[in-house]
C-alpha cells in the first residue's frame, strides 16, 4: 500500500492547518512501513519544514505536481531524467517559475488578477492565516505561480485558453489559482512514483489518494482507493466514475485519520 495525500483542508484543518488529530493514524503508517506521499500545492521550502515536525523521511510531491523529491537513502532506482538535489532526487514536470511569471506579465494590462510575485509575506498572512514565517516558506517556489482571480469567471476562461497552447495551465486550490505547467498534475506525479515502488519492489502496489478539492481530483480518479476529505468550506468534489470513493464523515484531519484505519482493517493490517 502507498498512500498519497494532500496537505491543506486534508492532513491539514483548513483554517489552523493543524495535524494533531490525524497524528495516531499518521504514526500507524510509519509503524507498518506503509509511504505516506505528501502530494500538496505547497513548496519545498514549506515541505521542509513539515517534515521536520512530522519526521517524515518518505518522499514527497510539490507545487500541485511539478515535482517529486525523493530521499536517495530509500535506493528507488534512478533514471536520466532526474537530478540530484543534495539528499535527494528530484522529478520535475514543468517550466520554472520565472518562464511562468514572465508569460503572465504579458496579461497583466487585461486581466484583474495579483499573483505571489507581486505580493509581500504580509498580504500572504492576510488571505492565508499562516504565520509569516511560514508564508516566506511558501513564497520560495519554484514550478508554480499562485494567483488570486478579481476579474470575472469569463475572464478566467478566456485567459486559460489563452494559455492552453503555450503549455500552461491554470489549477483551482483551496483558496488560489495556480499557474503551472500543462504536464504538472498530482495525479501524473503520482503514477510516475508509483511505477518507482514498482520496479524496486518488483510487485504491483495499491494507491491510496486522500483529498479535499478540485485539484485532487485527478489523483484521486487514478488511485485504487479514493478517499474525498469532508470540507468545512465547500462541498465534496466528484470523482466522476468513482462511485466507489470514500467520503469522510469528519472534517479534514480527523476524516483523514477515520480512512486511514478504515483502509488499514479493509487491508488485513490492523
Ligand atoms: C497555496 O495553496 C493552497 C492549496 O490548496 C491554495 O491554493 O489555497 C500555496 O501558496 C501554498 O504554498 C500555501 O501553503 C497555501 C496556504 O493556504 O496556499
Ligand atoms: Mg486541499
Ligand atoms: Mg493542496
Amino acid at each position: 500500500l502507498l498512500v498519497f495525500s494532500d496537505l491543506d483542508g486534508t492532513l491539514l484543518d483548513h483554517h489552523t492547518y493543524s495535524f494533531q488529530p490525524a497524528l495516531q493514524a499518521f504514526q500507524a503508517l510509519k509503524t507498518f512501513t506503509i509511504p505516506c506521499i505528501l502530494n500538496t500545492s505547497k513548496t519545498y521550502a514549506e515541505l521542509t519544514q513539515l517534515r521536520n515536525e512530522l519526521n517524515h523521511q518518505d518522499p514527497f510531491i510539490v507545487e500541485n505536481g511539478a515535482a517529486v523529491y525523493i530521499p536517495k537513502h530509500l535506493g528507488l532506482p534512478v533514471d536520466a531524467s532526474m537530478e540530484d538535489h543534495g539528499d535527494y532526487w528530484l522529478k520535475s514536470f514543468g517550466p520554472k517559475r520565472q518562464i511562468l511569471i514572465d508569460l503572465i506579465s504579458e496579461y497583466k494590462t487585461h486581466y484583474r488578477f495579483q499573483s505571489f510575485c507581486d505580493m509581500q509575506a504580509q498580504n500572504i498572512v492576510d488571505l492565508t492565516g499562516l504565520s509569516e514565517a511560514n508564508a516566506q516558506l511558501a513564497m520560495q517556489r519554484e514550478f508554480t505561480e499562485p494567483m488570486v482571480w478579481q476579474d470575472s469567471n469569463i475572464a478566467l476562461n478566456t485567459l486559460k485558453q489563452a494559455l492552453e497552447p503555450q503549455g500552461v495551465q491554470l489549477q483551482k486550490g483551496g483558496r488560489f489559482i495556480h499557474l503551472m505547467g500543462s504536464d504538472c498534475d498530482k495525479a501524473r506525479a503520482m503514477l510516475w512514483l508509483s511505477a518507482r515502488y514498482e520496479t524496486h519492489f518488483q510487485e504491483a502496489v495499491t494507491t491510496m489518494a486522500l483529498g479535499d478539492g478540485d485539484n485532487d481530483v485527478g489523483m484521486l480518479s487514478k488511485a485504487d482507493i479514493p478517499v474525498v476529505i469532508r470540507s468545512p468550506v465547500h462541498a465534496p468534489p466528484e470523482v466522476p466514475y468513482r462511485h466507489d470513493a470514500w467520503l469522510t464523515d469528519g472534517y479534514g484531519p480527523e476524516g483523514w485519520a477515520q480512512a486511514i484505519d478504515k483502509a488499514l482493517i479493509k487491508q488485513g493490517i490492523l
